[in-house]
């Protein structure tokens, strides 16, 4: 197993995120991933390595990104410390929203102000924005390109160990600490690289909206997820079993939401109905976004799940025989993240 692990992450590190009407120090932190990495010393399970500086990330981006959401994001940070000089010590935060289009506000006309620009392309207030975001979350790409590569040249199984992480992030949307979506990035990398249907199975605690939204009129990538409940748990406004995907994507969207307390015997239920339907679609590979946030002492999400049974995820992961990419997503008990994270890689290898 190939594991590309982004050196660029620690450049993100948010400082606070609006949380019930006040900044609270933010949950996705550069530790996630170095507890990651401690624990790959502890139990090598793949080859560590860095992605190739010649692969075309920028290309690989534009394939699932929008052009003018790519150039927000490349400028955000030149642009918010134009606005006054003293606010390279602080990240951006949107503060101010269009809604839909469908509430009268106008997409039409781009706003030129930095705060209505930022608000357009962002969907909370929970996902800063710092000088080192944009390097941060491009590497992260190039991990899951590379990781893409990686499989479609024979690899069984390659991770993307990057944050910021991805899967909340839309077309042109950034969110739910994520800016760019880097398991659309490899899904789309293993389409252009010759592989004509291609699942994802994401089991992150949260509703992987961006992913879905990337692919809801396609046939040729089924996205699946098991997530908490959308009615009480974030992102709040996608994520319900009503949504099945549209036009040529009909059927080809799976939501297997779930109450907050789940425990381990209901959702491993409800992974073999999405192993199921992972299989039905007769993919040729598979993408992972790999969540740890289901654990049972993840701080901001209601799941039950223990350590040994990211064990048995890896095994199931396996179980499906397909060659498979897995990205890091979720997962904010800092402590746990790494033993979790290496318990699946660990189950995957059998
Ligand atoms: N203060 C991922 O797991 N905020 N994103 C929830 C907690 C948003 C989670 C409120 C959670 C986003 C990738
Ligand atoms: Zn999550």
């Amino acid at each position: 197993m190939k594991i590309f692990h982004n050196t660029h992450h620690a450049q993100h590190a948010g400082r606070q995120e609006m949380f019930r009407g006040r900044l609270v120090d933010c949950h996705e932190v550069p530790d996630r991933l170095r507890y990651v990495l401690d624990e790959l010393q502890r139990r090598p399970v793949g080859q560590l390595q860095t992605p190739d500086a010649a692969l075309n990330v920028d290309a690989a981006m534009a394939r699932v990104h929008a052009p003018d959401y790519l150039a927000f994001l490349a400028h955000a940070w030149d642009d918010w410390v134009a606005l006054d000089p003293s606010n390279a010590e602080r990240d951006a935060l949107p503060s101010v929203w269009p809604l839909a289009s469908k509430h009268g506000f106008r997409t039409d006309a781009p706003p030129l102000n930095f705060a209505a620009r930022l608000g357009q392309y962002a969907f909370d207030s929970g996902t800063p924005l710092m000088a080192g975001s944009w390097a941060a979350a491009r590497g992260g790409a190039a991990c899951a390109l590379a990781a893409a590569q990686a499989v479609l040249d024979g690899e069984r199984f390659a991770m993307a160990l990057t944050r910021p992480p991805g899967h909340h992030a839309g077309p042109n949307y950034m969110g739910g600490y994520c800016f760019i979506n880097n398991a659309a990035v490899a899904a789309q990398a293993l389409r252009d690289g010759g592989v004509q249907r291609v699942a994802v199975l994401d089991v992150d605690y949260h509703h992987g909206n961006g992913t879905q939204t990337c692919f809801y009129e396609r046939s040729d990538v089924l996205t699946v997820s098991i997530h908490g409940d959308p009615r009480t748990e974030y992102p709040f406004f996608l994520g319900h079993s009503d949504e099945r995907g549209h036009g040529a994507g009909e059927g080809f969207n799976l939501n297997l939401p779930l109450p907050r307390g789940t425990g381990f015997d209901v959702w491993w239920a409800t992974l073999q109905t999405a192993m199921q339907s992972v299989s039905d679609f007769a993919p040729q590979a598979l993408v992972v976004p790999l969540g740890l946030d289901t654990f049972e002492g993840d701080p901001i999400s209601g799941f039950k799940l223990r350590s040994a049974d990211y064990l048995q995820l890896g095994r199931a992961i396996a179980q499906l025989g397909l060659p498979t990419v897995l990205t890091f997503e979720g997962g904010y008990a800092v402590a746990e993240v790494g033993i979790n994270t290496v318990n699946v890689l660990e189950g995957l290898r059998g």
